[in-house]
């Protein structure tokens, strides 16, 4: 789905700002129409922003059911004759959306865009009432999966993933306007031959009978490089300058949709040259073996939870850049578009993810409570769950093809994989997934609960992708042992002849807690730690990335096992350094 956009034949509005809202847990407000009038009883909330800590009230911040969002906004009368789209960039975890006192649509799924055609209610000049409802409860159905049980209190949300359930417009919302004669989607496949990069491209079009497509790159100066004409082909670049780790070079391109001679639609797209292969043991960025450093991340922050900030944008890949980082996985979800936008032009490399997260009831157990569910049941994680997870993977995929940051697929974290009916859920999604891409490894990320020789999904997997703690977990401050057994581990992965990159390694740390014995949740021990992975990692040769858990300390909910959120964060989570983000810098700026 391609992004709204400022062009000579496209304009959009932003309909952020703050919105009227109304928490609704008892689900009166669908009965009662609330969408037909102004919110009664309505408070202030900004989108975008998480509702959630706006408001220093629990039932706001703990609310489960339905949540209303309403704003006006008055059509630019400039647009008279266009086609008119309403466009959420996402809405946890899923929404109904009325324009006026029409539904014009509906979407599940809590990270990805969905939008509609509103041209038939949206009159230019006039104003209109839009109204959301978002939903943020978690069934076995829904990606993540969870689930909501009634107590004499109210009622409560359980879920197995270890982030907070911010939920609400975390993203833009805007209003937009094409030509009725439009491009609707635009795919770019890139290649590598010698010096001359080519841009394989594919346009899709409503409504353009008759007319014909052009196609015009630019280098970064704005030089015409290449050009063709119609809907599908392929541009040669000569002299190419690759887009590779590093070197964000992106060339334009220009897609243009003619009648005659009259450009009609116009659409720009960043194209970055480069291309991404798994060769044995190595992962290859232009031929080249490529070794991710870096973070998970998490889309959290103060305040605002989830919502996307253009200021943490860039001061977290400032960040990135400061420790020697180049890459990222969006843990655990589909981050908001601009997020990859800057990942294309900064060179950072990114391990793009589904919201597929907690699909584990066995990593909840015992004391987590997990209450006895198995994953995998006709009553739980089942084929209709697979349905909105495939429909998850369609939708990134649609969303993100075309970043040349993104260079892997990772279709789930952590989910059981030790049974065969893990197997057997997984292996259609895999599939999937090549089907509509072919061009980028496909993984999913591996759990400790599921070694070497127990694992019954890597099998599908291009690329091993493993989490492990320990030292943190298991051998909790013993880190001699902890390194011995890690390296037997790791040494059995190898004999895979995949490449390995360690997604998640990492142990609380409070940052001010300093101890002369090193000891869990000082920061010494953060420090120890990560040098002992670092030796494990160094002794097998499959290993081509490091990603520590976690770039900054993010929210969770109440446990046991959390003080005030989760505490591996290399930085706080007001960005602060802890001891560990200097030694990463002298480990990752070293040139290996
Ligand atoms: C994991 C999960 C991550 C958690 C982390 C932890 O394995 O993938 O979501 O936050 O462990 O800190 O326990």
């Amino acid at each position: 789905m391609l992004r709204p956009q400022d062009t000579p034949t496209r304009e959009r509005k932003s309909l952020n700002g703050i919105w009227s809202f109304r928490l609704d847990a008892e689900g009166a407000g669908r009965s009662e129409r609330w969408w037909n009038a102004p919110l009664d009883a309505a408070r202030a909330m900004p989108v975008p922003a998480s509702y959630n800590d706006i408001v220093p009230d629990a039932t706001v911040h703990d609310h489960v059911g339905d949540a209303w969002y309403q704003t006006s906004v008055r059509v630019p009368r400039g647009w008279a004759g266009q086609r008119i789209v309403l466009r959420f960039d996402s809405a946890t975890h899923r929404a109904t959306v009325w324009v006026g006192e029409t539904e014009v649509m509906s979407h599940e799924g809590g990270y990805t865009p969905f939008e509609a055609d509103v041209t038939a209610f949206a009159i230019p000049g006039e104003e209109i009432r839009i109204t959301a409802v978002v939903n943020n409860e978690l069934t076995w159905q829904s990606v993540p999966p969870g689930f909501v049980y009634d107590t004499p209190e109210g009622r409560r949300q359980q879920y197995y993933h270890d982030f907070f359930n911010y939920a609400g417009l975390h993203r833009s919302v805007w209003l937009y306007a094409t030509p009725d004669v439009h491009v609707s989607d635009v795919t770019v496949v890139t290649g590598l031959d010698g010096s001359t990069g080519t841009v394989a491209y594919a346009v899709e079009t409503v409504g353009a009978e008759g007319s014909s497509v052009r196609v015009r790159l630019a280098d970064g100066d704005g030089t015409q490089v290449a050009a063709a004409s119609g809907a599908t082909g392929t541009l040669a670049v000569a002299d190419v300058h690759p887009w590779a780790p590093g070197d964000g070079y992106l060339y334009d391109l220009v897609v243009e949709v003619l009648d005659d001679d009259t450009v009609v639609d116009s659409y720009s797209l960043p194209v970055g040259i480069r291309t991404v292969e798994v060769r044995g043991t190595q992962f290859l960025i232009n031929s080249r073996p490529f070794y991710f450093t870096g973070f998970g991340k998490h889309e959290d922050a103060a305040v605002r939870g989830k919502a996307h900030d253009d200021a943490l944008l860039v001061h977290d890949f400032e960040l990135m850049e400061w420790i020697g980082a180049n890459s990222f996985r969006t843990s655990h979800y589909p981050y908001a578009e601009e997020v990859y936008d800057y990942a294309d032009r900064r060179g950072i490399v990114i391990i793009d993810e589904t919201a597929a997260v907690g699909m584990n009831t066995g990593l909840a157990g015992g004391i987590f409570g997990g209450q006895g569910y198995t994953t995998f049941s006709p009553d739980t994680v089942n084929d209709a769950t697979r349905e909105v997870h495939a429909q998850a993977i369609r939708e990134l995929v649609a969303r993100d093809k075309n970043h040349p940051s993104v260079v892997i697929w990772s279709i789930a974290n952590e989910p059981e994989s030790d049974t065969p009916a893990a197997r057997d859920y997984f292996e259609p999604l895999f599939a999937l997934t090549r089907e509509l891409d072919p061009t980028r490894p496909v993984g999913f990320v591996n759990v400790m609960l599921a070694p070497h020789g127990k694992c019954l999904v890597s099998q599908f997997a291009d690329v091993l992708m493993l989490n492990r703690y320990y030292g943190w977990y298991v051998n909790t401050g013993e880190l001699d042992s902890a390194e011995r057994e890690w390296r037997t581990e790791l040494e059995a992965w190898a004999t895979d002849g995949k490449p390995i990159i360690i997604t998640e390694y990492g142990a609380d740390t409070m940052a001010g807690v300093h101890t002369v014995v090193s000891q869990p949740w000082s920061e010494e021990y953060q420090v120890d730690y990560l040098a002992m992975n670092h030796r494990v990692f160094d002794s097998v040769d499959a290993v081509v990335g490091e990603q520590v858990w976690n770039f900054a300390d993010f929210a969770t909910k109440p446990g046991v096992f959390r003080v005030d959120g989760n505490k591996k964060g290399v930085f706080t989570r007001d960005r602060r350094p802890k001891s560990a983000a200097f030694e990463l810098r002298r480990r990752w700026t070293t040139s290996r």
